[in-house]
Order: structure tokens, then C-alpha cells, then sequence
């Protein structure tokens, strides 16, 4: 089993009913535990065009390989209508590997950290929130880089209600 997080977001159409229903969704495969899961914060885009995006991480355990947990992430994407217009365009709902263990995997499908884990404030904010003395493999504490990303918008919305979660564990 390996310890890894999901960065989650989503800026068009419900874009905080997708986060809620994505969480449902990871936590109904087999080979994926929701361990933990952040509040809803609410962000400016970054580098992004479009409107506020609705962001999340959640914690999961998982007996999936990095890239397996990749393709299921993108296959999750796709049911929910993901189109890839051009880079970083809105969309109905995006899922990042953000860590998966302490492995560091540099391959052409799959980087690990996040490239950008450490510039994002809609991605460190949540991971703080879920393990304040977090250490990014390879980088440091993530705490460290909040002070670099003070300038992006990002706002708690609620913590994330998911009723079906809370009452059935793993089931809807
Ligand atoms: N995702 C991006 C680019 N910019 N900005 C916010 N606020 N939230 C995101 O999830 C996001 C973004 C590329 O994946
Ligand atoms: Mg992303
Ligand atoms: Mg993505």
C-alpha cells in the first residue's frame, strides 16, 4: 500500500458538485482508500484563463502503481466530460498525482512531486491542511513555500460534506 495524494479542480460547470462526486468516485475503485480529505477552497486561476476554480486534496492509500493511479485519474476525468481544448483550459474536472510515497518518478507520462507543486497555492494550502509537517520528496517541508505563493487567491469554502462517504466508508 502506498500513501499518495490527489490534487483535484475544477472550474466549469457545477465545479463543487465534480469535486464532491470526484472524491465519491476514487473512493469506489477497488485498490483506492480515501484516507483524507481537505476543505473546498475557492482560487483565482493560475496561469489560466476562465473563471474561480473549486480546488481539493485528498489523501489516499492505494495498492496501485503510480501510473495505474495516473490512468484511473485520467479515466475519472473522462466521464466527467474533461475536454483538452489547449493547455490549461477551464475544465469540468482535472486530478493531479501530487506525491505517491516518497518516490520521485521522472518519466514522459508521469512527474512526481508535481512539477508545480510547490508554486500553487490551491495545491499547497490543502496539503498543509491534511499534514502540516509534510515533506515533499526531494524539495523540503511544503510549509516553507507558502510565503511564495501569498499573492495567489485562495479562500476555504467548507469543509468537503460528503455524506455518502461519511456514512458508507467506501460505498455511495
Ligand atoms: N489548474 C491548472 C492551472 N491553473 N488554477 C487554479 N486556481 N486551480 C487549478 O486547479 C488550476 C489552475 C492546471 O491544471
Ligand atoms: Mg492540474
Ligand atoms: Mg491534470
Amino acid at each position: 500500500m502506498t500513501l499518495a495524494y490527489i490534487g483535484i479542480g475544477a472550474n466549469l460547470g457545477d465545479a463543487r458538485q465534480a469535486l464532491k462526486d470526484a472524491i465519491v468516485c476514487l473512493a469506489q475503485q477497488v485498490g483506492i482508500t480515501v484516507a483524507a480529505k481537505s476543505s473546498f477552497y475557492r482560487t483565482a486561476p493560475v496561469d489560466a484563463t476562465g473563471g474561480d476554480y473549486f480546488n481539493a486534496v485528498v489523501r489516499i492509500e492505494t495498492s496501485f502503481t503510480a501510473l495505474q493511479l495516473l490512468r484511473i485519474c485520467h479515466h475519472i476525468e473522462d466521464q466527467f466530460g474533461r475536454e483538452r481544448p489547449f493547455r490549461n483550459a477551464p475544465r469540468t474536472l482535472d486530478l493531479d498525482v501530487l506525491l505517491f510515497g516518497a518516490e520521485t518518478i521522472n518519466t514522459e507520462h508521469l512527474t512526481v512531486p508535481h512539477p508545480r507543486i510547490t508554486e500553487r497555492a490551491f495545491v499547497l494550502v490543502p496539503l498543509i491542511e491534511l499534514d502540516a509537517s509534510l515533506a515533499i520528496p526531494g524539495r523540503g517541508p511544503a510549509a516553507s513555500f507558502l510565503a511564495g505563493v501569498q499573492d495567489q487567491r485562495i479562500e476555504k469554502f467548507s469543509s468537503c460534506k460528503c455524506s455518502r462517504l461519511q456514512e458508507g466508508g467506501t460505498q455511495a
